[in-house]
């Protein structure tokens, strides 16, 4: 059994699916960001970086993973799916998984923060996160041309971008032109597990939608970015 701490944002959905499309039994505990549950004492023993999502495996003699990209290459290990074990296949999946853990989050995750929850406008740095991201988006969509998933079958790296991307006009990134990235973003979300993996811990509507909730979120979010 997998205790699964988490909240509904990008990186904690990357754990939720992961789990869903593994069929790994799993204990959902939902982390309050706005109240700063991530970084209580007891928290951060199980992720000394005070942030979600994290692992505990009780079945591994209560072993704590943090850092999402590290914990889905744990889980997929585990279960013997969605990473191969060894040869080209695994570095493959192992790069599309790194892209999106040192490009598409957390450019994506600053243009949130400059575009969304910063109190002042900061016009460069948003333009220059957005337009890194929508870089990094066309790189995909070169990938998602020329094969059907980003490494040679359905892996871990297509959960992890798009769990990114999908949230693509809450950071108002265009994905207009990038039709492969549209087709696998289609594909995607009609698969199962990943349509309950975004619906952990709760099932959060779409802020765009909303203007009030989008504001809302957004002030709740400004009390987690540090300056
Ligand atoms: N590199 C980390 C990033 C995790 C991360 O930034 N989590 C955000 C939510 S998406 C968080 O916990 N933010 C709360 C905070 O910074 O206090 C990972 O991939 O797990």
């Amino acid at each position: 059994m997998i205790d699964l701490y988490t909240a509904p944002t990008p990186n904690g959905w990357k754990a939720s699916v992961t789990l869903e499309e593994l069929g790994i039994p799993y204990e959902v505990h939902a982390i309050d960001l706005s109240k700063g549950e991530q970084k209580e004492p007891w928290f951060l023993a199980v992720n000394p970086n005070g942030r979600i999502p994290a692992i505990i495996d009780r079945d591994a003699g209560g072993l704590a993973v943090f850092e999402s990209g590290a914990l889905m290459i744990y889980l997929a290990e585990k279960a013997g799916r969605l990473l191969p074990s060894s040869g080209p296949g695994r570095a493959r999946t192992l790069s599309w998984l790194m892209f999106q853990m040192g490009g598409i989050g957390p450019m994506m995750g600053q243009a949130n923060v400059f575009f969304r929850y910063f109190p002042e406008k900061i016009q460069p740095a948003i333009d220059r996160y957005q337009n890194e991201s929508r870089r990094l988006f066309a790189v995909l969509d070169r990938r998602l041309g020329e094969s059907e998933w980003l490494a040679d079958d359905y892996s871990i790296a297509d959960i992890a971008n798009w769990c990114w991307v999908r949230t693509y006009k809450w950071s108002g990134v265009p994905v207009e032109g990038l039709d492969h990235l549209r087709r696998w973003m289609d594909a995607m979300k009609e698969r199962p597990a990943c349509r309950r993996g975004i619906e952990v811990p709760v099932k959060v509507e779409s802020l765009l939608e909303d203007e009030n909730a989008a504001k809302a979120f957004a002030e709740r979010a400004r009390n987690t970015v540090q300056r």
